[in-house]
């Protein structure tokens, strides 16, 4: 049996979710993950590592959902909700998924993708209770999830994940940040990446604690669902923090007032998937009495490196690594370095990740002759404590938490019949960490407001480039290869 529904089997009577105004015991999502899971079996005994799309509003349709795939045995790929069709379509073909859930919100949207191939399509609000089937015993080493993350190469990849891998990547965190079956979580981040899948929904429902959903972010649902005194964890990406400091500041004394009361009884508050800064953690102490506690993770790994739970919370820093997991700074020739000098953080132990789905080519890249797993993050150890210093390839760009490809995009925008050739780069950003800022060189007259509207049609919000600059020639080197910081001088 799956170790996540063992662990549930242990609080039946306690709340696991609140979604929609209602509350659901772990009783209840054990009965209807398991009966979604007979549903997606059909007299089958077993998936068998089948993989299954599902676009699911965030809440208890989500997680009975991704229970019933686990427990059915198939591979759980969440669909990212505001992606365009060609990117869903593209997950759903990498994928090759071979059934399609969905919300029926979002059936208009992808019912179409699986019928142009012939996939079984499950709407869910078609039947919600089905009859009881035999589930399938799951072993550990199975795979169980695979989520797209973007890198050095134009197109996202597939990060398979194992079931022994999210339990690890679950416990290091129920270990380190000390998580009680009397906890209470908000969930206000998009259910397509670790840090929500793994940090918080993960950590709650293994801890027996309750996981309170927020459909979508909003400074104003999330101060509302604080004010009603029952949440004391809070986890989120800096742009999240830096919004809801800028939501307070413009409420008037007395709600401020109680608000900072509110939060000032919270057990924990995390900031990670960018870094934080400093301002901004100080303006959300100043705000709810938090010190926010920094950590550092990864698509591929989880959660690796960690400010202390009890302990002195070192700005600009990401702390310690987390129990279990080997950490090292290595230098060009990965050789670990002397203490004080900056290396790339590599990473070995449970919570790494199988492979890339379908790509051996780029699992072997990813990893050292001896395993360890190239983060491309670059940090060196200050005051005991891990200081991020950047990243080894200025074509990784950072947004609101969402890590993207500039020559993903840029290979969208070269697919334009106005632009002969782009170069895609990170502006810095208070709000965002960085923004996407692209060059163009175009062969006709180009209307940029038509131009971001057809962009967002291939890619979704987060990857839409902000700002523009138009020049006849990109800048190259004496190599021919577009220098890509004398293009942030375009700027
Ligand atoms: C959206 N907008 C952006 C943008 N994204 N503008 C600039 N840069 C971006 N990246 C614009 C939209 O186009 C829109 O403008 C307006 O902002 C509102 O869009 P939205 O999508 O409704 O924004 P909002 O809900 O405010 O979303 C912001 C956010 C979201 C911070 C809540 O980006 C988010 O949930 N980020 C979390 C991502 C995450 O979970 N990452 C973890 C990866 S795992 P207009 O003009 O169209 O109205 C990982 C490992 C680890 O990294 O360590 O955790
Ligand atoms: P993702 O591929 O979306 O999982 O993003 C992982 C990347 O986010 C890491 O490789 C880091 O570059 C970045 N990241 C995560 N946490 C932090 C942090 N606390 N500080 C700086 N960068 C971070």
């Amino acid at each position: 049996m799956l170790n996540l529904i063992r662990q549930a089997q242990a609080h039946p009577n306690n709340t696991a979710i609140i979604s929609d105004g209602q509350a659901y015991t772990y009783s209840q999502l054990l009965d209807h993950s398991g009966q979604f899971a007979g549903h997606l079996l059909q007299g089958k005994l077993d998936l068998a590592e089948a993989r299954v799309a599902f676009m699911v509003t965030p809440g208890f349709d989500y997680v009975r959902v991704q229970w019933g795939i686990w427990r059915a045995g198939g591979i759980a790929v969440p669909l990212c909700l505001t992606y365009p069709p060609a990117s869903l379509d593209y997950v759903i073909t990498d994928t090759a998924a071979e059934i399609i859930v969905a919300s029926a919100s979002y059936t208009s949207i992808v019912k179409p993708l699986a019928d142009a191939k012939n996939l079984r399509f499950i709407e869910l609000e078609e039947q919600r209770e089905y009859g009881p089937e035999a589930l399938p015993a799951i072993a550990p080493e199975r795979k169980a999830m695979i989520l797209y993350t973007s890198g050095t190469t134009s197109l996202p990849k597939g990060v398979i994940s194992t079931h022994a891998n999210l339990d690890a990547q679950i416990t290091t965190l129920i270990t380190a940040w000390s998580w009680q079956s009397t906890d209470h979580i908000l969930c206000v981040l998009p259910l397509h990446h670790v840090h929500g899948i793994v940090n918080v929904i993960g950590c709650a429902l293994w801890a027996g604690a309750c996981c309170e959903f927020l459909p979508e972010f909003s400074p104003t649902g999330v101060f509302a669902a604080f004010q009603q005194g029952r949440i004391n964890l809070f986890m989120a990406v800096p742009t999240i923090y830096f919004k809801l400091v800028a939501h307070y500041e413009k409420l008037p004394l007395a709600e401020q007032e109680v608000l900072t009361a509110t939060m000032q009884n919270f057990r924990l508050m995390v900031s990670g998937s960018a870094a934080l800064p400093i301002g901004v953690m100080q303006n959300w102490e100043r705000v709810s009495g938090q010190v926010l506690l920094e950590r550092y993770g990864m698509t591929e790994i989880g959660m690796a490196i960690s400010n202390p739970y009890r302990g002195q919370r070192i700005p600009g820093h990401i702390g310690q690594p987390l129990p279990g997991v080997g950490v090292r700074l290595v230098d060009d020739s990965n050789q670990p370095v002397e203490e004080g000098q900056p290396g790339e953080i590599q990473v070995k132990g449970p919570t790494v990740f199988h492979q890339y789905w379908q790509r051996p080519q780029a699992t072997a890249d990813a990893f050292t002759g001896d395993g360890w797993f190239r983060t491309g993050d670059v940090a060196v150890i200050d005051e005991g404590s891990y200081k991020i210093l950047g990243r080894s390839s200025i074509d990784i760009i950072k947004s609101g938490g969402y890590k993207l490809s500039a020559l993903e995009i840029e290979e969208v925008l070269r697919t334009h019949p106005a632009i002969d050739d782009c170069g895609v780069i990170a502006l810095p950003d208070e709000e965002w960490g960085e923004t996407v800022g692209a060059v163009l060189v175009a062969t006709q007259p180009i209307d940029l407001t038509e131009l971001n509207r057809w962009i967002r049609t291939q890619l979704p919000p987060y990857k839409v480039p902000r700002q523009y600059r138009l020049v006849h020639e990109l800048p190259r080197n004496a190599m021919g290869k577009v220098t890509k910081n004398d293009l942030k001088q375009l700027f």
